[in-house]
């Protein structure tokens, strides 16, 4: 587990370094190592790496192929990072990418991107569900048109795709998180989830997890459970949704918000009020590095992540993997993930598999500067 960890951090701060030497733009697996430390390369030189990568790209794997991926919405920089990883080993290996982040995070304005890809003749749809049952017709149809449709991030259900690769284990995310909560409540008293839509997948794994996880232990029967309140993954309306939970509820003790941009919100509001309350959750290191601390002045003592460049990069080797017929999405397969490794595809909860990236980090005042710039 611990060398796993590793790994992630290194996949990490490699993804960092390429990024940061070549702007986002695409380059081979081995360039990618080479990258780590080519943070400092200029423009000119960068631009050469790319074009290199595409050269060495042609016949690539991917070759002759178009992948989209779906995010679960536009704006916000979870996305555009899970997004940007995607894109990057998709083209390193010679494809086509297609990236579509709808205006909303609704499972209407996703309909329609798949629709448009169906018409297209995309050989494969990688996507961030807003919704796990609604779009199951749709996803029918691409699959009908010969398809591979898997996810990233948020799930839908298992008819509906061929495999997911989920950022962590469920119940590892929600265990993780309800120790914080009853840490920074010091065992009892109120507390309060804000989360992303009341539709996604993802976030509705994980508050189910947690709820499981404190009805099973005794340990957690004096934390209260309030509200969970919903900010859509828009940072007005989880600013919004935490000054509402701040007014209603005189004696909370801790909000836990498993979403980053929900996070991010709450974060600001808690440390301008100066108030007790603290905050735990899921956030990006980049957003949250000011909120970070152990002090009254700081609202956020620790938080959990992963790498969501990472979660674009495996999603897009799943892809690969699936146009090519090497997995079906099928419980016991293997495949190599480039430099990321060897991953099996396992038997997820909702009867259909899942291909998981790695377990949580925490991000602490010990190391959110380490992190701050990597994602
Ligand atoms: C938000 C999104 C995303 C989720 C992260 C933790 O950015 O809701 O789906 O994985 O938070």
């Amino acid at each position: 587990m611990k060398k796993r960890m590793v790994s992630v951090m290194l996949t990490a701060v490699m993804t960092a370094g390429l990024l940061a030497g070549c702007g986002g733009s695409s380059a081979s697996e081995t360039e990618a190592a080479a990258s780590a430390s080519a943070a400092q390369e200029t423009a000119a030189a960068s631009e050469a790496a790319a074009e290199e990568a595409g050269d060495a790209a042609e016949g690539g794997i991917a070759a002759g192929h178009t992948y989209a991926i779906i995010t679960k919405s536009a704006g916000n920089p979870y996305n555009e990072r899970e997004a940007s990883g995607f894109k990057e080993v998709i083209e390193a290996n010679g494809g086509t990418c297609i990236i579509q982040q709808p205006e909303t995070a609704t499972a209407d304005a996703q309909i329609s991107v798949i629709n448009s890809l169906i018409s297209q003749g995309v050989d494969s749809i990688c996507l961030a569900a807003n919704d796990e049952n609604a779009l199951q017709a749709t996803l029918q149809q691409a699959m009908d048109a010969g398809i591979k449709v898997s996810c990233l991030d948020s799930k839908v259900n298992a008819d509906s795709r061929a495999t997911f690769v989920n950022q962590a284990g469920t119940m590892e995310i929600g265990q993780a998180l309800v120790d914080a909560v009853y840490d920074l409540a010091g065992g009892e008293g109120q507390w309060a989830i804000l989360s992303a839509t009341s539709q996604a997948a993802n976030q509705n794994a994980w508050i189910e997890a947690m709820k499981t996880i404190v009805e099973a232990d005794e340990k957690y029967a004096a934390l209260e459970l309030v509200e969970i309140a919903y900010g859509d993954d828009e940072p007005q309306k989880s600013t919004d949704q935490t000054q509402a939970l701040l007014s209603k509820y005189p004696d909370l003790k801790v909000i836990c918000a498993p979403t980053t941009v929900g996070i991010a919100a709450a974060a600001k509001v808690l440390q301008d009020q100066g108030t007790s309350v603290k905050l735990t959750g899921l956030g990006l290191p980049s957003e949250m590095a000011e909120y970070i601390g152990d002090d009254e002045a700081h609202s956020c003592p620790y938080m959990f992540l992963w790498n969501p460049i990472d979660v674009g990069r495996l999603g897009a080797y799943t892809s690969i993997a699936l146009v090519n017929g090497e997995i079906t999405g099928a419980a016991g397969e293997t495949f190599t993930a480039g430099d990321m490794g060897e991953y099996t595809i396992v038997e997820a909860s909702d009867g259909g598999t899942e291909i998981i990236l790695g377990p949580p980090f925490e991000f602490n005042p010990e190391n959110i500067n380490d992190w701050k710039d990597v994602y």
